[in-house]
């Protein structure tokens, strides 16, 4: 069945969006009378261990250690939590002689400490090294850089963290490179052979961490020659022999984007053929294409979560959900890709003020109905 999000109107609520959102228990959500202990208000984490899945939230070092809401929020909801930019190589490198894991290892203690979960992102990312790094990525030494601090940085983890994202957002076929790699040196000189050797020197740095390539923008329907690139690569990638547990689909969904049921199912089972486990890694979902009115942006986007991860369960090989944040207080949709009319996005479960939005209750929903592992 094929539904055409981008053609619901955005000034009244269809019939099909309003059963999309009864379904999705957004009734439940407008009851501002709720009690925690009510079933309907179930954490998030305990719904989705019922089913053998694992529900997580990406988490900043800023409010996570000052802002109390943030921290409970945190901890009712998600069994799983990675660092938004701590672990990245601009933060935890900033000179080339000076390491700095101050902030992913609190993240990394606060884990353990609340026996949570602890996903690693990322190790190999074009976009984050840091600037003095610059000339030598570009030199015959860049493949080199690149490995030694992808292995430093999983090494200082070992035995912390349970997942890592070893490389991120590698495909870009707009770039006319070959394989489909984005043009970026490293890959440029080594091809797919180097992303293997990143994936060799992550599990001989932590022979116990699940290992992941991560990327985005393989849901909707004009994003069909980015589905198939990353097939394409993560099958050359495993016949090379690399060391690849799983792949980590970002999930920065777009209200109103046109999404086919089926060609999504289909391509979560053809990554589920190569042997690779799924997961979603950075859920949000952008309103920027829809009207103001607040009501009618939380159903929608709501809906839209409930739609996805209604085929994202249903897929045996997909192991768990993380959102890109719990608060749309935090969110980098602000600024990453602003509304027009300047109004704050509504692209995450809680609200600026920690409440339970339409979307939190779709999620718990999706967790509700998704079959068991
Ligand atoms: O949310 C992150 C934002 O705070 C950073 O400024 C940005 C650059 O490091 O990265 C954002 O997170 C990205 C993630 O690391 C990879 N996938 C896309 C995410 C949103 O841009």
């Amino acid at each position: 069945m094929r539904n055409n999000i981008g053609q619901w109107p955005t000034k009244h609520i269809d019939r099909r969006t309003f059963l999309l959102a009864a379904g999705a228990g957004i009734a439940a959500a407008s009851v501002q009378v709720s009690r925690a202990d009510e079933p309907s208000e179930t954490p998030l984490r305990q719904r989705a261990e019922k089913k053998g899945l694992v529900f997580g939230t990406e988490v900043n070092a800023g409010p996570l250690f000052s802002l109390k809401q943030y921290q409970d929020a945190v901890l009712r909801d998600a069994a799983m939590i990675v660092p938004e930019n701590e672990m990245k190589w601009r933060p935890t490198q900033p000179t080339a002689r000076q390491s700095n894991y101050f902030n992913a290892d609190r993240i990394a203690k606060f884990a353990k400490d609340n026996m949570l979960l602890l996903r690693g992102h990322t190790a190999v990312w074009h976009q984050n090294p840091p600037a003095w790094t610059k000339d030598i990525i570009g030199s015959d030494d860049g493949q080199t850089l690149v490995l030694d601090h992808a292995r430093e940085l999983i090494n200082h983890f070992r035995g912390r963290v349970m997942e890592w994202d070893v490389v991120n957002e590698a495909i870009a076929p707009e770039d006319d490179m070959p394989d489909n790699l984005r043009n970026w040196a490293p890959y440029n000189k080594g091809g797919i052979d180097f992303i293997a050797d990143c994936f060799h020197a992550a599990r001989e740095a932590d022979p116990n961490a699940n290992l992941y390539y991560n990327d985005y923008s393989v849901y909707y329907q004009n994003q069909g020659h980015r589905r198939d690139a990353i097939l394409s690569f993560l099958e050359k990638l495993k016949s090379k022999g690399a060391p690849i547990d799983g792949f980590g689909i970002q999930s920065h969904l777009i209200a109103n984007a046109e999404f086919d049921e089926n060609v999504y199912r289909r391509f979560l089972s053809e990554v589920a053929d190569l042997g690779l486990k799924i997961r979603a890694t950075e859920l949000d979902v952008s309103d920027v294409r829809l009207e103001p009115d607040i009501k009618l942006r939380d159903t929608i986007v709501a809906a839209h979560t409930k739609q996805y991860l209604d085929v994202l369960f249903n897929e045996p090989a997909v192991v768990g959900l993380v959102t890109w944040g719990m608060t749309d207080r935090f969110s980098w949709l602000h600024k990453g890709w602003p509304r027009k009319d300047h109004l704050r996005q509504r692209c995450l479960p809680l609200d600026d003020n920690f409440a339970k939005k339409p979307m939190w209750y779709a999620i718990a929903d999706a967790f509700d109905h998704a079959p068991s592992r």
